[in-house]
């Protein structure tokens, strides 16, 4: 198949909320700097939801979605010289190309080199797609489109793991889980002995939970509108739960008086605005960190008190957790096959690519965390 046009099952977002449709797509070859991947299983995450509910100002439509799978490299472009046909591989929607002034300036994970391109939908090299359907182009997403059998993506946007890991597991590892470890260990770093609230309970806020308990934290608080949320969230760290809809005085006021003052540091793990303030002010006076997490629609804004921020609290964002893509998605895959790090507990359900909409359907019902898709 190498430097042959690969046809191939994919689902396509025609529309925005208009549900996704299995269809047969024509897969351009590598060019130069690109690696075809052939995606092996992919879950679902709520900013496909989100970028498919045509909310994202970056959502261009017919496309193919998808971010949080995990592969197999079928050929590789001129000049890839960090992966080749065989090996496995998780794709990264957020770069790591090592050169640009964001890798090189220490202080974020963020990458410069691609992404123009992946936000509108296009490869870096001649800024056109390397899907199509009968000679229309389809739009790719996050530069990894992973919602179809084979995806092109640069080379900078691709993590090489160690074949030992299930790539029905590891999958994980492109998105949610790591958000929610990193925003605790990089982004907050929170230290022992430190009180922790987190907001939205699901994958993200119980990685959240996750890596709080393994930092240290002696309380974790779980916020969340859905109690059955609470029994789970357990299993993950969580120690106190709250629900705001049982209290009449607002959700902060509740933690801050719960905690002598406020959180040390709290997480954003659902994507709306009023509860980002009410992360914010439940942050103890002088040092309490929020971070956020979530993504929330394109008009939204966040606002607070700027006397918030002169006395002391401090608000933050993560993507990706803070995780350096291609240097770091592999260590967490042996994070994992070392039993360091929880996957498995955050898959719920197991479909296939031709059930894409159920399965979508499912990421609104209360038990579902990760639904993972073999392709
Ligand atoms: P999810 O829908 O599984 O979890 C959200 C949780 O929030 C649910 O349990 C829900 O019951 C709860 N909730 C909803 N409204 C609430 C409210 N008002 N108060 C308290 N709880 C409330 O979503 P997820 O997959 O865990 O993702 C969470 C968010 O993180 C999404 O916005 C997603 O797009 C975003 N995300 C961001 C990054 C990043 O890099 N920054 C990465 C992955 C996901
Ligand atoms: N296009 C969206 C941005 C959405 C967003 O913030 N994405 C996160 C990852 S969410 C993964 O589930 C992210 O990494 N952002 C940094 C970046 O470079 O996109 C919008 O709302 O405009
Ligand atoms: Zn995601």
């Amino acid at each position: 198949t190498q430097g042959q046009v690969i046809t191939c099952k994919a689902a396509v977002a025609w529309e925005p909320n208009k549900p996704l449709v299995i269809e047969d797509v024509q897969v351009a070859p590598p060019q130069a700097g690109e690696v075809r991947v052939k995606v092996l299983y992919t879950a679902l995450c709520h900013t496909d939801a989100y970028t498919w509910s045509g909310k994202d100002p970056e959502g261009l439509f017919p496309c193919v979605l998808g971010h949080e799978a995990a592969g197999i490299v079928e050929s590789v472009g001129e000049g890839v010289t960090e992966v080749q046909p065989g090996d496995h591989v998780i794709p990264c929607y957020q770069a790591e190309c090592r050169e640009c002034k964001f890798c090189k300036s220490g202080k974020t994970n963020l990458c410069g080199k691609v992404r123009a391109a992946t936000g509108v939908g296009v490869m870096m090299n001649d800024r056109k797609s390397r899907f199509s359907i009968n000679g229309k182009p389809i739009y790719h997403f996050m530069g990894t489109s992973t919602f179809s059998q084979y995806t092109v993506v640069h080379d900078v946007s691709v993590a090489k793991i160690d074949p030992a890991a299930p790539l029905e597991k590891v999958c994980l590892l492109g998105c949610g889980v790591p958000t929610g470890l990193g925003a605790v260990w990089n982004t907050a770093k929170v230290e022992p002995g430190s009180i922790v609230a987190i907001f939205g309970l699901g994958t993200v806020g119980l990685a959240v939970a996750e890596g709080a308990k393994a930092a240290g934290a002696s309380r974790i608080i779980g916020i969340d509108i859905d109690s059955k949320k609470f029994d789970r969230a357990k299993n993950f760290g969580v120690t106190e739960f709250i629900n705001p809809k049982e209290h009449e005085q607002p959700i902060q006021q509740v933690i801050v008086d719960l905690t002598d003052g406020g959180v040390d540091y709290s997480f954003e793990c659902i994507g709306n605005v009023s509860v980002m303030r009410a992360a914010l002010e439940c942050c103890h006076k002088g040092w309490g960190t929020s971070v956020i997490v979530g993504v929330a629609a394109s008009g939204q804004e966040i606002s607070t008190r700027p006397f918030q921020l002169v006395t002391g609290r401090v608000w933050k964002g993560t993507a990706f957790g803070g995780f350096k893509s291609r240097s770091q998605v592999p260590s967490l895959v042996d994070k994992y096959l070392k039993k360091e790090i929880k996957v498995d507990e955050y898959i719920t359900h197991n479909m296939t690519l031709a059930d894409i909409n159920k399965a979508f359907d499912l990421m609104h019902d209360g038990d579902c965390l990760r639904v993972v898709l073999d392709m």
